[in-house]
């Protein structure tokens, strides 16, 4: 009965991952069976899976204010500054790492190689936007302070509750409005630097804010409280969220013949990085093993994967962190917020990869200097990317600008991306828990010497 008891307390989760399984199946069977859908067809479908990622989405604006501001109202601030720092390293260094490993990975299996120029791009050429590296990183220096936090959060709950990429023909890529918002580092990044802003106020004031600091605190309870109702949908939402993305690809078959060797370089840099350095990492500091660490945050991955999105998952990741992991909630409601909005280590490695690949297929040749600009600008785009659906896609044109690459090239991987991304994000979210992980573990003396949080 031992069995039934595990069973019992991981059914939910069980039921999530095999509601992704069950999605990816029955998306082959419809596939195969009735062939192409219309974008109406795939709506319908998708209806159940896209008002469960609404329903998540809809509480990134308050859970992201309320984590952040009661986990550093609750520290002092010498010890949120320590956290801070060690968190900052930690997902700075491995985004610098996960970089590093996708251009050694694309530099030596050349995936862009053997299609050298033979792929053109059909573009009408009006709407090209020339979006400079340089335009995009101080606009995303520009987003960290937004003018109006208001404004910020109403452009912010814009952002999280359109689903960029499923209902954006593809072919528009680059005449998204949303090329703006997602380049610019959208509001996310805003959001966190006046979350810690007003936490750090609030935890000098002390009494003289307590009620405001309480506020927060209630709020995030709150938050948390409705996020353990909406995870118990998750077996169906992402059931459909996966069968609607399923059927919805194009052909497989030919994709993968131009676009295999490219989509099997990323994926094997996303999962070494993943699932062999980031454990590698947290088991030298942790000492204990990862593979439990990691099962405790398989309903996060699977919400991921299902929604594409690291905010959109934010709330599980916190609640799998906080629940399963027994992670201090003083770091998880630290680490993760800001983990979505600048720690995105699948998407450097993609981002590396898919700009090198696109420079092999066009034939040009790369100077060290420009691997070192990619290898800048990759890790930039990663963090300037939004936690929304193909935000990596889109910030790409940072980084082909970089190498003089026109924008409309991101079309040459459009084709693989829908899936590219889950894994990616996956690998987003999983450096957040890693990060959150390894900080709570050197962070324990310095939390147990304070008075838990409210
Ligand atoms: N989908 C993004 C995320 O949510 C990752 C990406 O687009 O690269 O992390």
């Amino acid at each position: 009965n031992k069995v039934v008891t595990c069973l019992k307390a991981n059914a939910l989760t069980l039921a999530t991952v095999g509601g992704v399984i069950c999605g990816i199946i029955v998306g082959i069977i419809l596939k195969e069976t009735v062939g192409t859908f219309t974008k109406r067809e795939v709506m319908y479908v998708g209806f159940v899976g896209d008002v469960f990622l609404r329903m998540l989405k809809s509480l990134i604006l308050p859970l992201i204010i309320s984590s952040l501001v009661s986990a550093i109202a609750s520290l002092d601030i010498s010890l949120s500054g320590r956290i801070a720092a060690r968190i900052i390293l930690f997902y700075i260094s491995t985004t610098v790492i996960a970089v590093a490993l996708g251009i050694l990975l694309v530099a030596t299996i050349q995936p862009g190689a053997n299609h050298a120029g033979d792929v053109g791009t059909e573009n009408d050429g009006e709407g090209q936007r020339n979006i400079t590296t340089v335009d995009s990183l101080l606009d995303l220096v520009r987003n960290m302070f937004p003018p109006n936090i208001i404004q910020a959060c109403m452009e912010q709950t814009r952002t999280n509750l359109i689903v960029p990429g499923n209902d954006v023909d593809q072919q528009d890529l680059y005449k998204w409005d949303i090329v703006e918002e997602i380049v610019s580092g959208t509001n996310i990044l805003g959001l966190v630097v006046v979350a810690v802003v007003v936490g750090i106020a609030l935890a000098q004031l002390g009494e003289e804010a307590i009620t405001l600091a309480n506020f927060f605190h209630s709020l995030m309870a709150l938050s948390m409280k409705i996020t353990s109702w909406i995870i118990k949908l998750s077996p169906v939402g992402i059931l459909f969220l996966v069968i609607a993305k399923i059927i919805e690809m194009d052909d497989m078959e030919t994709v993968l013949g131009q676009l295999g060797l490219y989509f099997a370089t990323v994926m094997a840099g996303i999962m070494v990085h993943g699932f062999v350095i980031l454990p590698l990492i947290f088991s030298i500091v942790t000492r204990q093993l990862p593979f439990r660490y990691i099962a405790n945050m398989s309903q996060a991955i699977a919400t991921a994967f299902g929604t594409a999105s690291s905010s959109a998952s934010l709330p599980v990741t916190i609640q799998c962190l906080e629940e399963n992991n027994g992670v201090d909630p003083r770091v998880a409601r630290f680490a993760v917020p800001i983990g979505t909005a600048i720690n995105m280590d699948g998407t450097a490695i993609y981002e590396a990869v898919a700009a090198i690949f696109i420079a092999q297929i066009r034939q040009l040749e790369l100077s060290v200097g420009n691997y070192i600009a990619i290898s800048i600008t990759a890790t930039a785009a990663s963090i300037g990317a939004a936690g929304i659906p193909q935000a990596g896609l889109v910030t790409l044109v940072m980084v082909l600008d970089t190498v003089g690459l026109p924008a409309e090239d991101v079309s040459l991987i459009l084709a693989v991306d829908w899936l590219l991304d889950r894994f990616r994000t996956v690998i987003n979210v999983m450096g957040d828990a890693f990060g959150a992980g390894i900080v709570n573990h050197l962070s324990q003396k310095e939390l147990n010497t304070l008075p838990d949080d409210p």
